[in-house]
């Protein structure tokens, strides 16, 4: 590994050299997922619950020609509210570090810096998938071909039904990507807990989580894993009161020609217009029982 394009915070270079847990955190939820200053306060509060779960917080970014791995309060600034950072995706992340640019990492991108840098376990809000309709324009994000050949655990709160969750589900069962749900037999929506999708297998421990990740590497089966945490019950969402939301703004896009990279913050900015911030409120504690659950289970993968 060529690790000249890495840079850490000192907590981090301590945490790897005395072989602490850590979890890494993405910035495209801080750059193009949520406004600011909703985004700058959740990113420094997710930090803190990781510590305070017993593990080392690195969230990652493209600053300067380096891949940041972990961030310093006035860096999480920048990311919040520069406001053209780039949206960073394993198709990006070559030209973004060449020119210096500053670039806000996806799911895909985040789980590149964390292999690169050791990292097993990565706590998010949701990831991207099929969209619907995927059949036709074929967007399927590179997160679902991140997540088949990274060995990193994805800690999220499933996949919002901005997306075709059934196709989701069947390219991650192509791919050979295990869907655990922790403490819980269906595949949360990221809003509600439920979607009418089963999981593959349920786990009710961290260190059931653990032991599988640890198995599934140890077999030498490349790629990651999704670990779909749903939303604390009260803070969710009814399944059908978000659905017309989301229907509404995808017709938006639609009519207005969104494409490519930008239809995820698109649409994520138009339903939290929509439901008159809820919809903010909701990802934001998501967010932060996602943390709690990935230092558990970076925490139990130490003892492996
Ligand atoms: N889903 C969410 N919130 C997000 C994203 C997805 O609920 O902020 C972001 C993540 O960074 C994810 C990216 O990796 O959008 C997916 O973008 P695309 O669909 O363009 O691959
Ligand atoms: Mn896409």
């Amino acid at each position: 590994m060529n690790t000249s394009y890495l840079t850490f915070t000192d907590e981090v270079k301590d945490a790897l050299a005395n072989n602490k847990p850590i979890v890494a955190l993405e910035t495209t939820i801080i750059s193009h997922g949520m406004p600011y200053p909703q985004n700058i306060e959740m990113a420094k509060k997710v930090e803190q619950i990781i510590r305070d779960n017993g593990a080392v917080p690195a969230t990652i970014g493209i600053m300067d020609g380096k891949i940041k791995i972990g961030l310093n309060e006035q860096e999480l600034e920048a990311f919040a509210t520069t406001a053209n950072v780039e949206k960073v995706s394993r198709r990006d992340f070559p030209y973004i570090l060449s020119s210096g640019k500053i670039g806000a990492t996806t799911v895909a991108a985040t789980m590149i810096g964390a292999a690169l840098a050791g990292i097993e376990v990565f706590a998010t809000g949701g990831i991207g998938g099929v969209h619907r309709e995927g059949e036709v324009t074929m967007d399927v994000s590179a997160d679902l071909t991140e997540l088949a050949q990274t060995n990193v655990a994805v800690v999220c709160a499933g996949v919002k039904s901005i997306l075709d969750i059934g196709r989701t589900l069947e390219y991650l069962e192509t791919h050979g990507v295990p869907v655990v749900g922790f403490k819980t037999s269906e595949f949360p929506s990221f809003y509600a807990r439920e979607s009418g999708y089963g999981v593959d297998f349920r786990l009710d421990e961290a260190a059931q989580v653990a032991a599988m990740l640890r198995t599934k590497w140890e077999l030498g089966l490349a790629g990651g894993a999704i670990i779909a945490n749903p939303v604390p019950a009260e803070s969710a969402m009814a399944h059908n009161e978000i659905e017309g939301v989301i229907q509404q703004a995808l017709a938006e896009a639609k009519d207005q020609n969104v494409t490519g990279k930008k239809v995820t913050p698109f649409l994520l900015a138009r339903i939290k217009q929509l439901t008159e911030g809820r919809s903010l409120e909701t990802n934001i504690a998501l967010v932060y029982h996602n943390a709690q659950t990935a230092a558990q289970v970076a925490v139990a993968l130490k003892n492996k």
